[in-house]
């Protein structure tokens, strides 16, 4: 059996995990779970990197012993795994003993090929980089390129790697193994750096202890990079073991463009030197920024918690956003707005809107089972069409996660999702469900007539299609393929099967189970509406500046780095004039409305909503936020309500209690920042709250307003 053994950087402990570092373990993950599916023997790694000065210094500034302090942050890294469903198979330290281990080794086989000398380092070093820096790549007063804080003079005795005496060697194998480094530019970086010139490395520090002692010379502790690069064989056993014979090399080592000369000029020379081979491929990923800053620890304004986010609007679309909206070796600027947007556009009305409004076709013109496939329907126009596309998004889908590009694997995908959607405007199963009723035989379902066969095989293709895109986006996005998976009927073992293989072109049409039941559960992907949004937008960033329009209506040309946005806005607008049955669920007419042109509503609009008067009972802040408040009041009959409002920056939480509002009692209920909010009140002011909704004498709480 193939074997496919990918890891992430390991990451330093310093902080707790941001956005970047779940980017890196959600594309690493996703390309364990692809790899898997397609039958191969995956191993997946990550772990933490815990030595060097840096975590040293970080341990002593809080008081605490580096050890107990790096244990602090490791709970932390895996409880966010944990969170955002990451599968790795197993996770490094390297103040494991078995990580110690076999850095003493790897360090005896670069010693016996002769590859190390004793020697002074005199220069400079960037402890936040744990990199040695010549003059020549600093920035105008001793300044690191990266971190543009001041470097440290470095003079002590160090152990050297005789790393120039692999240049030619490098640069040979990079030219031989075209895919070595990916996306291209960063191989090419690689080649004119090496082209260069490579000087010996420094590869052991005696002025800090925090580290792996030097074999025999316990005054030295080995250099972190070389240190924390043999995780990735520590964690196989080392050379002589077992699982390193099924495993090495590793097929793909998924880095920041931060730490790409670590990877792919020290790593594979140490390697060489260790008589080892070199990993298959280093794919380069590049940085999320924050308004053009890159998301780093030690930049609080940059900070974007995934796990809030996933809390928030769900951990598969933070993971879908994140692999979808820029590709694996590009920067992207994130805005909240943009993943709001993507959401939208992409999940709650491509997706999302296919999903809800198959089902209830399904409901209700096949009585909520699978229906029949009509082999030779399908042989022609529309039928056969989708079929092909179907076939095609698998195939590309699959490539693209084979080539490293998860962005276009899920574009793949969705070009079936949005050929489906096509594909049922086009057959119209309404309308042949209506010519159904008019039949003579009408009564009976069973008769083959052929709007039944047709609208049977309608409904059945659809479906299959649907089938096929929850495997396709299973790598990204694990939960809403099994809910999706569920949705359609396919249960237990089937579910696991298809959960756990990749879909095959040739069964289309033959996957489900005719006759067993479809359910219709919660919508998969709910809209995010103008209201929870500003609430959503509240909670995250307080201090944002005005929503744009383009944001409000779901239309991704607003946001950072979303693009095709004036296609997804048209095909919105298209949508909202087609019949109810065919968007039940999730509506996106309100993605069509501006706030300065709202549509006319009728009176039985209005009956819909279900507004009280309530009294406010108590009000405190949600933790952590600058505008929003858990209000809880009194809705009438007994009942309290409580809700997540953004009116902090225009009342204090004690002002409130005991006022008499007006409420909006039949608002979908949502998730803010982990608190359920069960309704709205009204209040004047569009982006900003003015004053707040209140009756003019006192009426009981409950009191219905017209
Ligand atoms: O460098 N955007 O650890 P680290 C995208 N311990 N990815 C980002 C990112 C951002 N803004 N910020 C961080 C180290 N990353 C070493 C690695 S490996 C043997 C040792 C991701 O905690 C990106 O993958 O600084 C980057 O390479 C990694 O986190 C660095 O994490």
């Amino acid at each position: 059996m193939t074997s496919y053994y990918v890891t992430t950087p390991i990451y330093y402990v310093n902080d707790a995990p941001h956005l970047g570092h779940a980017y890196a373990t959600i594309a690493a993950d996703a390309l364990a779970r692809f790899h898997r599916a397609r039958g191969e023997d995956t191993f997946f790694l990550t772990g933490t990197d815990e030595h060097g000065q840096k975590i040293a210094q970080a341990a002593k500034k809080q008081g605490i012993e580096p050890h107990a302090f790096a244990d602090a942050i490791v709970k932390r890294f895996h409880t966010a795994w944990k969170e955002l469903d990451i599968t790795n198979d197993d996770f490094i330290r390297t103040t494991d003993p078995r990580h110690k281990q076999i850095v003493a080794a790897l360090w005896r086989r670069i010693e016996a090929a002769g590859d190390i000398y004793l020697g002074s380092y005199d220069g400079h070093y960037c402890i936040a980089c744990e990199a040695f820096y010549p003059d020549s790549q600093l920035l105008p007063g001793n300044l690191c390129p990266l971190h543009q804080s001041e470097v440290s003079w470095v003079s002590e005795p160090s152990y050297f790697f005789r790393m120039s005496k692999y240049a030619a060697a490098l640069l040979d194998h990079i030219a031989t193994h075209p895919g070595f480094i990916r996306p291209e530019t960063y191989r090419n970086e690689v080649v004119s750096f090496v082209t260069g010139g490579l000087r010996d490395l420094s590869i052991s520090r005696t002025t800090f202890q925090w580290g792996i002692p030097v074999p025999g010379q316990d005054s030295h502790v080995v250099y972190v990079w070389l240190d924390a690069l043999t995780n990735y064989i520590s964690a196989l056993g080392g050379p002589e073991a077992s699982l390193f014979q099924r495993y090495w090399p590793a097929s793909c080592h998924l880095i920041g463009k931060d730490i790409l000369r670590f990877h792919a000029v020290y790593w594979p020379c140490f390697l060489m030197s260790a008589g080892l081979t070199l990993p298959e491929t280093i794919v380069v990923t590049g940085f999320w920024t924050v308004r053009g800053t890159k998301i780093a620890k030690s930049m609080p304004a940059t900070r974007v918690d995934p796990i809030g986010l996933a809390h928030d609007i769900g951990v598969d679309a933070v993971r879908y956003f994140l692999l979808r909206e820029v590709p694996l070796g590009a920067d992207g600027d994130f805005t909240y707005e943009a993943l709001i947007s993507r959401y939208n556009a992409d999940l709650a009305n491509d997706l999302g809107n296919l999903v809800s409004r198959t089902l209830t076709m399904t409901d209700k013109f096949c009585g909520g089972v699978i229906p029949p496939y009509s082999a030779e329907l399908a042989r022609s126009g529309p039928h056969a069409e989708l079929v092909r596309t179907a076939a095609q998004s698998i195939r590309d889908s699959s490539e693209h996660y084979i080539e490293y590009a998860p962005s276009r694997a899920l574009e793949a995908a969705w070009n079936l999702v949005r050929a489906t959607n096509r594909y049922i405007d086009a057959c119209q199963p309404w309308k042949l469900a209506k010519e159904l009723t008019n039949e003579p035989n009408a009564g009976s379902r069973a008769t083959a007539t052929g709007a039944g066969i047709e609208l049977d095989h309608v409904m059945r293709t659809a479906l299959e299609a649907l089938y096929c895109t929850a495997r396709m986006v299973m790598p990204v996005m694990p939960e809403k393929a099994a809910a999706l998976l569920a949705g359609l009927g396919v249960e237990g073992e089937f579910r696991a099967e298809a959960m756990g293989s990749w879909p095959d072109p040739q069964r289309f049409g033959g996957e489900l189970e005719v006759g067993s039941a479809i359910v219709r559960g919660e919508a998969l992907f709910p809209r995010i509406d103008k209201t929870t949004q500003t609430a959503l937008l509240d909670a995250w960033s307080p201090e944002r500046p005005e929503v744009t329009e383009g944001a409000a209506r779901g239309d991704a040309t607003s946001g950072g780095q979303a693009r095709g946005g004036q296609t997804r806005g048209g095909r919105s607008s298209e949508r909202a004039a087609q019949p109810d049955v065919q968007r039940s669920g999730q509506s996106d007419a309100d993605a069509t409305a501006s706030s300065a042109d709202r549509p006319l509503v009728t009176m039985s609009d209005v009956a819909k909503l279900d507004l009280r008067v309530a009294t406010i009972k108590s009000a405190r802040p949600v933790p952590g936020t600058r505008n929003l408040l858990i209000v809880e009041l009194d809705v009438g009959g007994g009942e309290t309500r409580r809700v997540v409002a953004g009116i902090a920056a225009a009342y204090r939480a004690e002002q409130l209690v005991g006022r008499d509002v007006i409420f909006l009692a039949n608002l979908k209920p949502i998730t803010i920042r982990g608190v359920r909010s069960e309704g709205m009140i009204l209040a004047a002011g569009d982006n900003e709250v003015l004053g707040l909704s209140a009756v003019d004498r006192k009426v009981p709480a409950g009191t219905r307003v017209r």
